[in-house]
């Protein structure tokens, strides 16, 4: 149930600006804006004020917005009063709105209570965080989509589906005698196949949304002296690794954010991959192996002018092979007719060779996918939901098939609809709500 006292915060982000803005959200917001300002304030109009401490005297003024509920942010009554950016002297203001009533805000309660009034949906606040914490062009795209309820619009889409398939089911189920002709019914299995397909699409979706929000983690990885710290520092345009002819240079692993092509890139340099008696570097190539688990993209890196060795073939066949890139470096030191390596990326970070060819291949698949204006963002949270009503689909499938179930394969699917209406918020716990708008900065 929404809460009835009345919040505010500074909008505006800390430090000084020409403008500073103030929120008020809750049942008094009216009451206590006319009070700071000692004035009737209309809603629909932007009336310019005096705003005053307790003894009466002017502390600043400037514009004053009401909004009636529900039409407001919050759908509660909110007034906005825009003063001077001066970060004491807004201090000074947000004091008084407390003397007159009105308590701090928590973070993300402005959109917390904008939820709990039914104004947007989960998946909607949580694109506006992402919206403001954007590291891309193309993440900032994709919020903005989110926030205009795309994402939310397909989860209602299969959330009808799957009702649908219950309501068909729970109905046959009534009539016990017909439950075997029932399943015996090819038009369930179909259904299934369509639920299970559009789910499966839109996992896809939000896993690109996820990958635009949190940014793809690519690995440099290889044996030593590759060129992986090399490459790091071509990418990232200054020295952040420390580049030797001597193997075993690189221990920790190096995180870089770069963005490439307005795509966020979290770009990690490892240890050369090897045995190695030195306990220190043990470390650094079991954390290696680590980063590599973690990965969205391996770029393996060879040395061209070695090739490919025994020890590179070890490695590789330890790899995952549905993210790994192979890329031969230092090509400037190979003639074009050693370049016979398949599916494979020449580059060299001494001359810059190649690296367009490499850069399109990083960010290609995620580009396209956002320049087809469909990406929306994403939040992990979002592709565990539709993960594991994926497996719940999978299992409804296999009590209608292998059980002949109609009872079972009904609960089945009312897990199914309860993991896809936590993507949006209509089902959902305090604790979910706690932990997702705490995230949000104070005064959203
Ligand atoms: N000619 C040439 N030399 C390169 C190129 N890239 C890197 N090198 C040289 O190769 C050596 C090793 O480079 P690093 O970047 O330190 O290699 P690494 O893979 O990080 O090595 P470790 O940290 O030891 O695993 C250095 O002497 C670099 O100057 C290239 O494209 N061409
Ligand atoms: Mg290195």
């Amino acid at each position: 149930m929404p809460e009835h006292d009345t919040i505010a915060a500074i909008a505006t982000p800390p430090g000084t600006g020409g403008i500073g803005i103030l929120r008020l959200s809750g049942p008094r917001a009216l009451e206590i804006g006319e009070a700071i300002s000692a004035s009737k304030i209309d809603p629909g109009k932007i009336q310019f004020r005096r705003f005053f401490d307790a003894d009466g005297e002017v502390l600043d003024h400037g514009l004053c917005l009401y909004f009636r509920q529900p039409h407001s942010f919050s759908g509660e009554d909110c007034v906005e009063i825009q003063a001077h950016g001066g970060p004491i002297l807004l201090d000074m203001l947000l004091q008084r709105l407390c003397e007159l009533g009105a308590r701090l805000a928590r973070a993300g309660e402005f959109s917390e209570r904008a939820f709990l009034n039914g104004k947007i949906d989960l998946t909607q606040a949580e694109a506006i965080a992402d919206l403001i914490d954007s590291g891309s062009r193309a993440a900032t795209r994709a919020a903005m989509r989110s926030l205009e309820g795309r994402f939310s619009e397909q989860v209602h889409v299969l959330v009808e589906e799957v009702i649908s398939l219950r309501v068909y089911i729970e109905a046959a189920l009534d009539f016990a005698e017909e439950e075997i002709d029932f399943l015996d019914n090819a038009e369930i299995g179909e259904k299934l196949e369509d639920c299970s397909r559009h789910l499966l699409e839109l996992l896809e979706q939000a896993e690109h949304g996820r990958t635009l929000q949190e940014g793809l983690t690519v690995v440099l990885a290889g044996l030593p002296n590759a060129g992986k710290s090399s490459l790091l520092n071509y990418l990232a345009g200054y020295e952040a690794a420390i580049v030797t002819e001597i193997e075993g240079t690189t221990r920790d692993v190096l995180r870089e954010h770069i963005s490439l092509k307005g795509i966020p890139l979290k770009v990690q340099d490892t240890a050369g991959l090897r045995e190695s008696d030195n306990p220190v570097e043990q470390e650094g190539i079991r954390r290696a192996w680590q980063a590599i688990a973690g990965a969205d993209v391996v770029l393996y890196l060879v040395d061209a002018k070695k090739g490919m060795t025994e020890a590179d073939q070890r490695i590789i066949e330890q790899l995952p092979a549905d993210n790994l890139q192979r890329v031969f470096n230092k090509s400037d030191l190979i003639t074009p007719a050693d370049r016979d390596q398949e599916n494979t990326i020449y580059v060299s970070t001494r001359s810059g060779d190649g690296m367009e060819a490499l850069i399109e291949r990083i960010t290609g698949q995620i580009s396209d996918y956002n320049q087809d204006s469909q990406a929306f963002m994403a939040r992990r949270r979002h592709v565990d939901a539709l993960l594991r009503a994926r497996d719940g689909i999978r299992q409804a499938a296999d009590s209608f098939i292998n059980d002949r179930s109609g009872e079972l394969m009904a609960e089945d699917l009312r897990e199914v609809q309860q993991q896809l209406n936590e993507i949006t918020g209509e089902f959902s716990s305090d604790d979910l709500l706690g932990r997702i708008f705490s995230t949000f900065c104070i005064g959203k």
